[in-house]
């Protein structure tokens, strides 16, 4: 199976070169692309350098600041004009850790989506303050009691998704802006009749460069489920 990892990064310096080292590392056959709104702090030049060392590293670069699902709508287009059977929505900022990524491609054997996912048992976060902390969670129980799905992680980012998911569901679907499209894409697998299971993960919170989240995002983020909920039925 050739899986693709896809780090979306804004402002990664400090993160992106041990990030790719890591996943390297691993070697487990992994190729990596990494999809950079032209960061201010010169992320893209790290990469850029990166790949003279890893010919499996590469670099899709847009022009400004454009949010993390277009960034991840390029990066899976990427991806599908080439030969790859998987891919992983992964952060930069080791959040995610890249020692889970066998475990989360390996689930998709049986499986046309592998959520990384924190609040199954196994599963945990580590290093957020508690009101960051309510409002994943209450955003989680929030979307899958207003969508009626039945995973216990709809919000994160961190998801292997099939080819197939990607043609049929991701690509055409990717619309939301914000957050809000890490739960309408696995709402839409879920009603295209995919197959999702839950891997647990343990999501660390950030140690070095900062997060762009923001209130906005999370308002927004809650009334777009409520849109997916009235265009599902
Ligand atoms: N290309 C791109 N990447 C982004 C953008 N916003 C966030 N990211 C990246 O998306 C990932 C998740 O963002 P982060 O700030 O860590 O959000 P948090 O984990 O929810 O606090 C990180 O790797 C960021 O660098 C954006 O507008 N464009
Ligand atoms: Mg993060």
């Amino acid at each position: 199976m050739k899986s693709l990892i896809v780090v979306p990064t804004y402002n990664e310096a400090e993160n992106i070169d041990p990030l790719v080292r890591a996943i390297m590392d691993l070697n487990a056959g992994l190729s990596v692309l990494v999809v950079d709104d032209n960061s201010p702090d010169g992320t893209g030049r790290i990469v850029k350098k990166l790949q003279l060392e890893y010919t499996d590293l590469h670099l899709l670069e847009r022009a400004g600041k454009n949010g993390l699902a277009a960034a991840y709508g390029a990066g899976f287009a990427w991806a599908l004009q080439r030969d790859f059977d998987a891919v992983v929505e992964m952060d930069a900022d080791f959040s995610h850790c890249p020692a889970d990524l066998p475990r989360l491609l390996g689930a998709l054997k049986d499986a046309d989506v592998a959520i990384g996912s924190r609040y199954v048992p196994g599963g945990k976060v580590t290093g957020w303050s508690w009101d960051r902390q309510f409002i994943s969670r209450g955003g989680n129980i929030y979307a899958q009691a207003v969508l009626r799905l039945p995973y216990k992680d709809l919000t994160g980012g961190f998801t292997a998704w099939s080819r197939l998911a990607l043609e049929q569901v991701v690509v055409p679907a990717i619309q939301s802006k914000g957050y809000a499209f890490q739960v309408e894409l696995k709402n839409r697998a879920h009603r295209a009749g995919m197959k999702l299971v839950e891997v647990p993960i343990h999501f660390k919170n950030r140690i070095v460069g900062e997060s762009k989240m923001s209130g906005n995002i999370v308002w927004e983020a809650a009334l777009r489920v409520l849109q997916m909920r009235q265009s599902a039925t």
